[in-house]
């Protein structure tokens, strides 16, 4: 695996993510914006990315005990950072760990979502967000797919403010 200086792309199941997408990296794991926030559907501004181990594997048994331990330290530290940065009082960590549990990209990734207090009336109705199937919620607003998907240039611009917070 090549490091953050050299890298072209970074593998995230099916997918190659630009480094201009990554705003933060260690030799184990990476820090991305995402695709699809699941802000998009939501009336509400949030913040939601992902970490992920650089090696493609796609369920958390599967990881070994240093890319486990380095992809969850990677998780305290952004989530701690987008936190402050914020302003928020609580984060949402979460793992869709295999198709059944609602993971839609196989390649294992943690949610980090910075949470404010009345962020949600439910709390629990993150969850509906995270997940890639909440077709209602995308019928209502009459989303397709492609009109989900934020430009390399949004994404880029949201990268850029992270990563001098890890500098
Ligand atoms: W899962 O439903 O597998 O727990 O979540 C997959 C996540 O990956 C979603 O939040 C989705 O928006 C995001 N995503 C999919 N493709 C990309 C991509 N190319 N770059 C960044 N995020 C992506």
């Amino acid at each position: 695996m090549s490091t953050s200086m050299t890298t072209e792309y970074y593998q995230f199941g099916p997918h190659k993510i630009d480094p201009k997408q990554v705003f933060y990296s260690t030799n184990l794991s990476y820090a991305t914006v995402n695709l699809r926030p699941c802000s998009i559907l939501l009336p509400l501004h949030f913040v939601h990315v992902l970490v992920c181990p650089r090696r493609e594997v796609k369920r958390l048994i599967d990881l070994s005990a240093d890319e486990t331990s380095d992809l969850w330290l990677t998780a305290k530290k952004v989530g701690g950072q987008l936190e402050s940065f914020y302003m928020a009082t609580s984060l949402t960590f979460t793992i869709q760990d295999g198709p059944r549990a609602g993971q839609s990209v196989p390649h294992v990734h943690v949610h980090i979502i910075p949470r404010k207090e009345g962020d949600f009336e439910k709390n629990d109705e993150i969850y509906d967000a995270i997940d890639e199937r909440e077709k209602e919620l995308k019928r209502k607003l009459d989303l397709d797919e492609e009109r989900r998907d934020r430009s390399m240039e949004e994404m880029a611009q949201e990268a850029d403010g992270y990563r001098l917070l890890f500098s």
